[in-house]
């Protein structure tokens, strides 16, 4: 249910001016299929603890799935603000949809178009961008996260095939995708990306339940017990950790957009509902304390937009570097998450119920300050980018 009008989607600084026209029928087509599909079934999805039925083909029929993937692939051939739109329309309706999406663009369509073989481009890429098949991406196991560099899998060149074995943790749409992009050692201990087809024997998924967290992403692991992987299978044009970061750069981006859409959805239902809500025989909305948190939030929403549009054009020219994608996606999800707490209590009870937005928000935003990198390693990477200094290790 949405709660509040449209009109009320801040644009304090008319960033709109700096959109083409073709940015902003995008933006409306994908926030109208938010308010249509996502919003009347996500507190229920996220409550029962299950994806929305038919997300990925829904996702694929509006163009939702590689945007920037040139269309002789199967996708849209779009520019990274438009990719960044589309992110932010979607993760109003919710991280988790965000999420199918981000992971499906940037974590397995992005590797494949760019460090692939021209067979493993046509096979896979139309089918991902349609939503035919679903992808996921292992690079976290149950030893090494934050540390991916450590990484334990790893595969033995068997002459007509590749061994692989180990395990990866934490991932989203495992229990439910068709390829996954594996990054594992070889035997020089060279990181490289397998693509894994669901039905290879000893390929297991197993599902991580009880999450309060993306309840509507369905969240496991990846289990290579003796996979016999073809060795069309490998990605021919990567090697090392840079492979693996290098998508992560693409998604982290996606996700600096996105929750800009988490923080409007909490705001805008934050304002409303103080406008209505009567106490001591006046609106909420009237006293300053309340002022002061629409205020701030507004603020740190306008300021994260502009972060996150700059962020954008120097995407677009190639030049945005790792450490500012990393600068925007801590700065821009903390500025969600805050803003996704304090609302909550701006409602009161209510707040806590399923009839508004910000607890499923607020706990979803928990996986996203955490995963892509966690908050404290994107400060150290700032910190190593203005020092020169490591301080990881
Ligand atoms: P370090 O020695 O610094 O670097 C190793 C090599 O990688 C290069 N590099 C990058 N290349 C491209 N993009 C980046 N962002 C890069 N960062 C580093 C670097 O130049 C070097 O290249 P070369 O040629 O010299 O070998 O690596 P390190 O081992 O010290 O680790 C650095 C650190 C900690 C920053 C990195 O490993 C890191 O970012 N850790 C966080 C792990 C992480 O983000 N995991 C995410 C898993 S995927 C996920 O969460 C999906 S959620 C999906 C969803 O549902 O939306
Ligand atoms: P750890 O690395 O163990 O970190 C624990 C704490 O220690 C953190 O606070 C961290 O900041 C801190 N820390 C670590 N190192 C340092 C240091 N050097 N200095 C100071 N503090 C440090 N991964 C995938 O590969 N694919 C996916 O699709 C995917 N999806 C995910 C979905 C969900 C819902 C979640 C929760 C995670 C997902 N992840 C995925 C994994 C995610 O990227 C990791 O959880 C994340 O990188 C952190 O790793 P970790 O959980 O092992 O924490």
């Amino acid at each position: 249910m949405s709660y509040y009008p449209l009109s009320t989607i801040p644009d304090y600084f008319g960033m709109d001016q700096f959109l083409s026209d073709e940015h902003q029928l995008i933006r409306q087509s994908v926030r109208d299929w938010t308010e249509a599909f996502v919003m009347p079934q996500i507190d229920a999805a996220a409550q029962e603890h299950h994806e929305i039925p038919g997300l990925m083909k829904e996702l694929g029929n509006i163009g939702a799935l590689g945007p920037y993937i040139p269309e002789e692939y199967g996708g849209s051939g779009l520019d990274q603000i438009s990719y960044g739109l589309i992110m932010q329309e979607l993760e109003r309706g919710d991280s988790a949809v965000r999420s199918a999406a981000s992971v499906q663009s940037s974590l397995v369509m992005y590797p494949i178009y760019e460090y692939g073989s021209e067979e493993q481009k046509k096979k896979y890429l139309p089918a991902l961008a349609s939503g035919d098949i679903t992808g996921a991406f292992g690079l976290t196991e149950p030893n090494h996260g934050s540390d991916p560099g450590s990484m334990e899998t790893h595969f033995e060149d068997k002459g007509n095939h590749y061994l692989l074995n180990g395990s990866k943790m934490w991932i989203t749409n495992a229990p439910i995708c068709s390829i996954a992009v594996v990054w594992a050692k070889d035997e020089s201990g060279k990181i490289r990306g397998l693509i894994v087809e669901r039905g290879t024997e000893g390929f297991s998924t197993p599902e991580t339940l009880h999450k309060w967290s993306l309840r509507a992403s369905r969240t496991g692991e990846l289990v290579f017990d003796n996979v016999r992987v073809p060795k069309e299978n490998i990605l021919p044009g990567i090697s090392g950790l840079k492979g693996p970061l290098s998508c992560l750069n693409s998604a982290r981006y996606g996700i600096s957009w996105g929750v800009i859409g988490a923080a409007v959805d909490c705001y805008c239902t934050a304002l409303q509902y103080t406008l209505e809500r009567q106490q001591f025989g006046k609106p909420i909305a009237s006293y300053q304390l309340q002022q002061k948190k629409l205020a701030e939030f507004l603020t740190e929403i306008t300021k994260a937009q502009l972060l996150c549009h700059q962020l954008g054009v120097l995407k677009n020219h190639q030049q945005a570097s790792p450490a500012q994608i990393s600068m925007a996606k801590r700065n821009n999800v903390k500025m969600a998450i805050d803003i996704a707490r304090e609302s909550r209590q701006m409602l009161g009870g209510m707040g806590i119920t399923g009839n508004f937005p910000m607890m499923r928000h607020s706990a979803n935003l928990e996986s996203v300050i955490t995963y892509e990198g966690t908050h404290d390693i994107h400060l150290l990477i700032t910190g190593m980018d203005i020092t020169g200094i490591n301080a990881f290790s």
